[in-house]
């Protein structure tokens, strides 16, 4: 990415027309372009910061008026990057919002690239990286619980933990070295016994807590990825429509109504699921039908949850029996929909056939047994996490990649004590702890790891 010597831009707020939108400018130009472009309605103002001032964008050929603003100058360091920023609040109309956009650059700013904002504020210090890459889970947050967590990252907690094991981990390392200076006074300095104890409480319990928050709470960051899959004709559609209580998806009485698969984002008892409607299968298919059913194969080997629906009303297919095989051993539920039809099977009978996977009767048409199934998937989803309650924050996958590193250097370390190894190798383990913590917060950070993270931010954060 460029450098930070240079003046930003972009537009903060959604594509489209709305009641405001903003465009964000940040660099040592931002006051300059601010004045340039912007004229106050109290002539005199000064652009005290943190203050918000009405005034009008003008049109540089005609010198008449763009848009009626407000606008706020934040001085460096106290804003969002660290750097002087100005915000300029319009109207959202696409036209307008880009004219004014176009004005800044035209005086000198550049177009940010995504996540540029925040990796500002990361690079000049404000924020570590955990907090930056909180910012996109907010942003991205689908439900209450996943925007809590969010938010105690973006509060620092996360890092805070960090902080808290490297100190605990640089007081030990501190003692190891003093028996490392003074080997003979070494059972003095620091027994091997209590190294191994205050390694196990100081360090590793509290990394597997952090690593096991993000193994209960990742469904809660991602989403849970669900497939509803089965033949044609079986209600699908119907179910994907009922799940959002609205008509999304086209059903049809004709079997392969559907062809391209439907994607949609719902909270199913508080989980964020993402769920997708596929092309029903069948032996018999023309040549788009077979595309289609090709493309619900690859999105089944992606999914989390199954949602198997057959139609309850007629007799079970072969070709049902070899798509749930297909499915192998992913989480899955069988939707035995139309049950507001007479069924072709009694649910024991389902049961039976179906062996120990979860069955639900539903009818797609009029509600009947939805509740069940979100239940079902609720616990299906998180098992034997259920009753537990959710932890406060969870880390991120590559956070948790990072703590899995820090765990097993960890317990080398505690391997080495219990054996009685010399110092020297207990601590180069414990080094290696800190250089993964370091990277965690992005204290240590290759560039192509900071532009992967920065580059799934939106434009103008
Ligand atoms: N009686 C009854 N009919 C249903 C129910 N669910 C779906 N249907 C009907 O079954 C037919 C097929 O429904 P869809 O939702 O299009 O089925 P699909 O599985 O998406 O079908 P394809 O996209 O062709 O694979 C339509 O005529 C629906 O009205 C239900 O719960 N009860
Ligand atoms: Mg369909």
């Amino acid at each position: 990415m460029p450098e930070l010597a240079d003046t930003i831009a972009a537009v903060a707020t959604p594509f489209g027309r709305g009641g405001i939108g903003v465009v964000k400018v940040s660099g040592p130009l931002a006051k300059s372009i601010a004045r340039a472009i912007f004229i106050p309605q109290n002539p005199t103002c000064s652009f005290t910061s943190h203050h918000l001032y009405y005034g009008h964008i003008k049109e540089p050929s005609s010198n008449s008026w763009l848009d009626e603003v407000m606008l706020t100058v934040m001085r460096a360091p106290f804003s969002y990057t660290r750097e002087d920023v100005v915000e300029i609040q319009c109207h959202s109309g696409p036209a307008v919002i880009e004219a004014i956009l176009s004005m800044v650059l035209a005086h000198g700013a550049r177009p940010a690239e995504p996540g540029e904002f925040t990796k500002r504020a990361f690079l000049n210090g404000r924020i570590d990286l955990t907090q930056a890459e909180a910012v996109m889970d907010l942003v991205n947050a689908q439900t209450d619980r996943a925007a809590a967590s969010a938010s105690h990252l973006l509060q620092g907690r996360l890092l805070n933990r960090i902080e808290d094991l490297r100190e605990g981990l640089i007081s030990l390392l501190m003692d190891l070295e003093t028996a490392i200076d003074f080997p003979e006074e070494e059972i003095d300095i620091i027994s091997y016994s209590e190294a191994a104890v205050r390694l196990r409480h100081k360090a590793i319990d509290p990394v597997s807590s952090l690593i096991e928050a993000y193994q209960h709470g990742r469904v809660y960051r991602q989403g849970i990825k669900t497939v509803i899959l089965g033949r044609v004709n079986a209600g699908k559609s119907s179910l994907l429509n009922a799940l959002l209580n609205e008509s999304r998806a086209i059903v049809t009485a004709v079997p392969g109504t559907t062809r391209d698969f439907i994607e949609e984002t719902m909270s199913i008892e508080g989980l964020p699921v993402v769920i997708c409607d596929t092309a029903g299968i069948r032996s018999h298919a023309d040549e788009p039908e077979r595309l289609a059913q090709e493309k619900t194969l690859e999105l089944l080997q992606l999914a989390d949850l199954v949602l198997y629906v057959l139609d309850g009303s007629v007799k079970i297919h072969p070709d049902d029996l070899s798509l749930i095989e297909l499915a192998g051993d992913k989480p899955m539920i069988i939707v035995a929909n139309k049950c507001d039809l007479p069924p072709a099977n009694h649910l024991d009978k389902l049961k039976e056939i179906f062996d120990s996977r979860q069955i639900a009767a539903i009818s797609a048409v009029t509600g009947q047994g939805l509740d069940v199934l979100k239940r079902t998937i609720k616990s299906v989803v998180l098992g034997h996490h259920e009753s537990a309650s959710l932890p406060e924050m969870v880390p991120n996958r590559r956070q948790a990649g990072l703590l899995d590193l820090v765990r097993t250097s960890l317990l080398t370390a505690e391997s080495a004590l219990q054996d009685n190894l010399s110092p020297e190798f207990v601590a180069a383990d414990i080094h290696v702890a800190l250089g993964h913590l370091g990277a965690i917060i992005g204290e240590t950070y290759p560039d192509e790891i900071l532009n992967r993270i920065f580059d799934s931010f939106c434009i103008g954060k």
